[in-house]
């Protein structure tokens, strides 16, 4: 029989470990599909590969990267640890719980260089288009090349969709903003905290992005932070040039009008609205539409594609956990192609993600949607051979953060958790975040 055939698209975190996952059975002596992963930009890591285009990147594709100077991860490090592959075994030592980008960049691809899979990748491929062939149980997967400017269509029996939810950016229109007398940009399009330094800035929403660019922006010495909630503020104990106000429901030249009749002149209007789901390459039957959430719509096992279970999607939910998560749903992904884990009844495979949304739904609060992460990660790890972790002490590392981000929002990053993996206490950082400017890896690991 012949040998199946994979198509990865993306080689994002998502992409990398289901990369990673077929060459740890390949090195088990296991007989692999083939496979080809495509990657629009010109190297690995997704994400955080950083960029400091905006807009249309050289291939006039549009621009992947959301991520910014000076970013830190927002959340500790012991939550998104590889269970194959820990920070330990990597920088030869525990290291601070909130790693800079280019840290996490370095760690991600230790893993990936030293499982030597870089030549399944082509970068500079962007997908176009993805058709399953119901005669031929095919698709023909479409991808342009912008550095030798042609065109491939190849046939594959899978085709596992990991091209990353947060880089279509969702942006608002508010009365006002055509004329408005200064910037206005998504957070897709943050670069650099200093572009804004003395300004008085105004961030519409108060999620991840909100909370972490405004706080760069303070970090980096804007005038003032206002942020305008839609539906409840942050609450967390701001700096004194911090302020949380109603809706925005307009704009008059540099004034920002809010809800309960107060208004603030800004320098800048940054939308941090969130991101869309958008495969603009996959047709209608193939497309994934789900909102941001922990049960995404209509994927058994969170990862199979219900309309046609010969295609997956990875690392489409919102996350708390990440890269572990992904590695879970990847080895998941590679057992059932593979052969190795049978597929239900088009019923069972129906109700699944039902029954998910419907317990996600009744979830309290943040430590009750941690935990209903932790154990969809348990659950598809105890189905494959990915090294089984202690996830109770991931959650714990996620507990203790959000404690001290309640303690302290400028504060939260100079603590350190207990590893899931190797038992291990993370140190403090030799410099507290907020006076920590350099985000080198260099800088980072100095001890
Ligand atoms: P991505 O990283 O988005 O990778 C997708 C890949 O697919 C990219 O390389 C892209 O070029 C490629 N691609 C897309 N379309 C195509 C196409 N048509 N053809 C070919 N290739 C394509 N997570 C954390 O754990 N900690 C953090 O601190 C953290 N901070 C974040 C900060 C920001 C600003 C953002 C936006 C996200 C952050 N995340 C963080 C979450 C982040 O989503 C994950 O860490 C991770 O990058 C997701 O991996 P992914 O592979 O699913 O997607
Ligand atoms: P999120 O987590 O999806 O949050 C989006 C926020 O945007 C949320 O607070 C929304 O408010 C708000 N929003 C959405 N539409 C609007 C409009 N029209 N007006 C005002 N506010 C709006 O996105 P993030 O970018 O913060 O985080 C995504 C990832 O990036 C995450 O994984 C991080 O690690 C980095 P709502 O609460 O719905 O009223």
């Amino acid at each position: 029989m012949a040998k199946k055939r994979v198509a990865v698209i993306g080689a994002g975190p998502s992409g990398l470990a289901q990369l990673r996952a077929f060459q740890s059975a390949k090195q088990n002596g296991e007989d692999i599909p083939d496979i080809v992963c495509y990657e629009k930009q010109d190297d690995w890591g997704g994400l955080w590969k950083y960029t400091w285009r905006t807009g249309v990147g050289a291939d006039g594709e549009p621009c992947h990267g959301s991520m910014y100077r000076y970013l830190w991860s927002n959340g500790p490090k012991e939550g998104l640890e590889f269970a194959d592959y820990t920070f330990d075994e990597h920088f030869g030592k525990e290291i601070a719980s909130y790693p800079p980008r280019a840290v996490l960049f370095d760690y991600i691809e230790g893993r990936v260089k030293k499982a030597g899979v870089r030549d399944w990748i082509r970068f500079n491929n962007t997908i176009r288009d993805v058709r399953y062939d119901e005669g031929s149980g095919k698709f023909t997967v479409t991808a342009r090349d912008s550095v030798n400017d042609s065109e491939t269509a190849e046939e594959f029996d899978h085709v596992v969709v990991a091209s990353g939810h947060f880089s279509s950016p969702n942006v608002p229109y508010y009365p006002g903003f055509e004329s408005f007398n200064g910037r206005v940009l998504h957070a897709h399009d943050f670069r650099d905290a200093r572009e804004f330094t003395n300004k008085d800035i105004l961030i519409l929403g108060t999620s991840y992005s909100a909370e972490d660019i405004g706080s760069q922006c303070w970090k980096y010495g804007c005038k003032s932070v206002t942020v305008a909630h839609r539906t409840a503020p942050m609450g967390y104990d701001w700096p004194d040039n911090w302020e949380e106000v109603p809706a925005l429901v307009k704009v008059e030249g540099k004034t920002a009008h809010f809800k309960d009749g107060s208004s603030k002149d800004v320098d800048a209007i940054i939308l941090c609205t969130g991101y869309k789901h958008h495969f603009p390459f996959l047709p209608d039957d193939l497309r994934l539409k789900t909102a941001n959430r922990l049960a995404a719509a209509d994927l058994y096992k969170g990862v199979v594609w219900n309309k046609n279970p010969k295609m997956f999607y990875l690392g489409m939910q919102d996350q708390w956990y990440t890269f572990n998560m992904f590695d879970a749903q990847a080895w998941w992904v590679r057992d059932q192609i593979m052969g190795k884990i049978d597929l239900p009844d088009q019923a069972t495979m129906e109700a699944d993600p039902v029954a998910r949304e419907a317990a996600e739904d009744a979830l309290e609060d943040d430590y009750a949607c941690i935990r209903y992460q932790g154990d969809y990660v348990r659950e598809l790890i105890a189905e494959t051979d990915y090294p089984s972790f202690d996830v109770d002490a991931a959650n714990q590392a996620f507990f203790e953060w959000k404690k001290h981000k309640k303690k302290g929002i400028m504060e939260f990053r100079n603590h350190g958790y207990t590893s899931p993996m190797t038992g291990k206490k993370a140190p403090a950082h030799h410099t507290p975040w907020k006076d920590a400017l350099d985000d080198s890896l260099e800088s980072y690991l100095q001890t």
